[in-house]
């Protein structure tokens, strides 16, 4: 079953128990205007309160992620309401609970690249193009890029891209552990969305635990990160949905979980 939402320049459709974002301003190349911004907050937010929606997939238009900040607004943006933004969908995005799934055709550029890293999983069309061309306009890539990519890549390779702003493929990216899933051109969001919906079978709160002790653990010491874990797990013990998995197994049926 699908719903869907037309909010102009984010497109939100509802595939049962998945939430799927679809940027939508194909003349600016998908390009990250103030208002989409804010239409992603709106849009996320919505999810976390919403206990129908297990997943959340971002994609773009057939042959565009995203092309970066939209640099038309660039002008009339100061040093301090381009922190409030920032702080805005940057906040939400990084403190929500949900899983995001990147689906990722043609170009994801700039910002498009640090919307991508803020997901949880990126798939990309054999075909796809990133770059970080933000050196080549004064300034850094400020969502995060120069944190998380090198997180990814490691040092060296990192500094290579940011400091030149050259394209790399999405074969390279495979090759770098940037991306999760290198799709056939076009099939990024089938890809995606059969990612989601193995996700939204299993038990939210368990999806949930084990995404935040990744993310919380990846920021800590060994110790403290395995102290982490642990707490997780103490947690999901006492969770209906252990039980019910655990009877289901014993008992040879499928499960039914109730996300308690
Ligand atoms: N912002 C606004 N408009 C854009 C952008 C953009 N980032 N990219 C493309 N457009 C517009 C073009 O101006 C053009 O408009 P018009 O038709 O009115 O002239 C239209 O899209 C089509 O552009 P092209 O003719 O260049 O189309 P191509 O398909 O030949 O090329 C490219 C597409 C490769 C995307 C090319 O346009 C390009 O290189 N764009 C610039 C990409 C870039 O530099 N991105 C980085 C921006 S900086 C950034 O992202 C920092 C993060 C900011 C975070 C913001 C959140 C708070």
């Amino acid at each position: 079953m699908s719903a869907n939402i037309d909010a102009g320049e984010l497109l939100v459709e509802t595939h049962d128990n998945i939430l799927l974002l679809r940027i939508n301003r194909p003349k600016n190349r998908n390009a990250l205007s103030a208002h989409l911004r804010r239409c992603m907050v709106d849009a996320v937010e919505g999810a976390e309160a919403d206990q129908g929606i297990r997943a959340i997939v971002l994609t773009g238009t057939d042959d565009f992620f995203c092309a970066g900040g939209d640099i038309n607004e660039f002008q009339s943006v100061t040093a301090s309401t381009h922190h409030d933004q920032e702080n805005s969908i940057w906040k939400v995005l990084a403190e929500r609970r949900k899983t995001i799934i990147a689906a990722v055709e043609g170009y994801a550029l700039g910002g498009g690249l640090e919307l991508a890293l803020m997901t949880d999983i990126i798939v990309a069309g054999e075909t796809v193009k990133f770059a970080f061309p933000e050196v080549k306009l004064g300034i850094l890539p400020g969502a995060g890029g120069t944190q998380r990519f090198p997180r990814h890549v490691g040092m060296p390779r990192a500094l290579r891209y940011l400091l030149t702003g050259d394209r790399f493929s999405a074969v390279e990216a495979q090759t770098m552990g940037l991306i999760s899933n290198l799709a056939p051109a076009g099939k990024a969001l089938e890809t995606a969305l059969g990612i989601a919906r193995t996700i939204a079978r299993h038990p939210p709160l368990a999806v949930e635990q084990i995404r935040r002790v990744v993310l919380d653990g990846d920021a800590l010491p060994l110790p403290r990160a395995l102290e982490i874990e642990a707490a997780g797990l103490r947690l999901l013990r006492q969770t209906q949905d252990h039980r019910e998995g655990v009877r289901a197994f014993l008992e040879k049926r499928p499960p039914h979980f109730s996300g308690r």
